[in-house]
């Protein structure tokens, strides 16, 4: 066996007010947490440092570069590098990046001795570019985010496979085979979901269905471990669902949050168990018919 304690380490809201430092706090406060628990990796959410800005129009660039990192390690970030070197703890961060002139919407996986090992830039940004004021907040990724220009990583780590998505990413099944593909055995993704979209609200109602549905489709048609954590509540006038969770490679949900703020869901995980399904049901080199697949790499 190959075992493992994780964490997702859902976030209730940050205000637009909050300062980083308060942010990096409450998540210290939850790696403490964690650390009495005996969890060895922890999963915040996307961009886990501020209110999520894309929910909001803005023109001023300056205004907008407020929201982003320009180095990570930064000095209100560092304290929870120390934290976390100091416990042991390997952790998974998201927030937003500012690259000479790029913008990206990142996420990190750090080992436990406060080395960053994996680094994600979110490919699928949903949303649109301009305002659109009949909405009562907004989706604008694409407007804020360029798309990630790193793929999608798989690592060695914490003694296996450690794969890297974020937020809506997860409800693309290309992005899991991309992932699976590269034998992925743990996958660790943020998310800032809103409960209401306003573009289709007759599925609102659904939204914590069609969380759960990708996650569980994508850990279970690619034999892997997922841990997906939510930043949740009301936030600036835009709800946001929970139900971040630990999802087993048999596509069951392993330990899920009941709250919509901060709460720690843990769970003992096995990576070997990820055999059970590779070997069999899903076995690539066995089963697959790549050639009969092209169209789904073709625009
Ligand atoms: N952050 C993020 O990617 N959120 C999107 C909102 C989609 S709007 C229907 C998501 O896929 O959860």
């Amino acid at each position: 066996p190959r075992p493992l304690t994780v964490a997702a380490a859902q976030l209730g809201p940050i205000a637009d007010d909050e300062p980083r430092a308060s942010a990096v706090a409450r998540m210290i406060a939850l790696m403490e947490k964690a650390h009495r628990r005996g969890v060895e990796l922890v999963v915040f959410p996307e961009a886990a440092l501020t209110a999520f800005f894309p929910h909001w129009y803005m023109e001023d660039q300056a205004a907008i570069d407020r929201y982003f990192e320009t180095e990570m390690p930064s000095a209100e970030t560092q304290p929870l590098f120390d934290k976390a070197r100091e416990l042991g703890i390997a952790f998974h961060l998201g927030y937003a990046e500012i690259d000479g002139e790029h913008r990206y919407n990142t996420a990190i996986l750090v080992g436990p001795d406060g080395t960053i090992v994996s680094k994600y830039r979110k490919v699928h940004l949903p949303g649109y570019r301009e305002n659109e004021p009949w909405r009562p907040f907004q989706n604008l990724e694409k407007r804020y985010f360029e798309r990630g220009n790193l793929g999608f990583p798989v690592v060695d780590a914490l003694g296996g496979r450690v794969g890297l998505c974020i937020c809506n990413d997860r409800r693309w099944p290309e992005v899991w085979r991309i992932l699976g593909l590269q034998n992925a055995e743990l996958v660790l993704l943020g998310y800032n979901t809103p409960q209401h979209d306003p573009a289709s609200p007759a599925i609102d109602h659904l939204q914590d269905f069609h969380n759960h549905l990708s996650l569980q489709a994508g850990a279970y048609q690619n034999g892997t471990y997922v841990v997906a954590t939510a930043k949740a509540g009301l936030e600036e006038g835009c709800e946001m669902i929970g139900g971040s969770c630990i999802v087993a490679p048999t596509g069951e949900i392993i330990a899920v949050a009941s709250t919509r703020g901060d709460e720690l869901v843990v769970a003992d995980i096995d990576l070997d168990r990820c055999k059970e399904i590779r070997s069999n049901i899903f076995n690539f080199t066995a089963h697959r018919q790549p050639d009969l697949y092209t169209a789904i790499a073709e625009p």
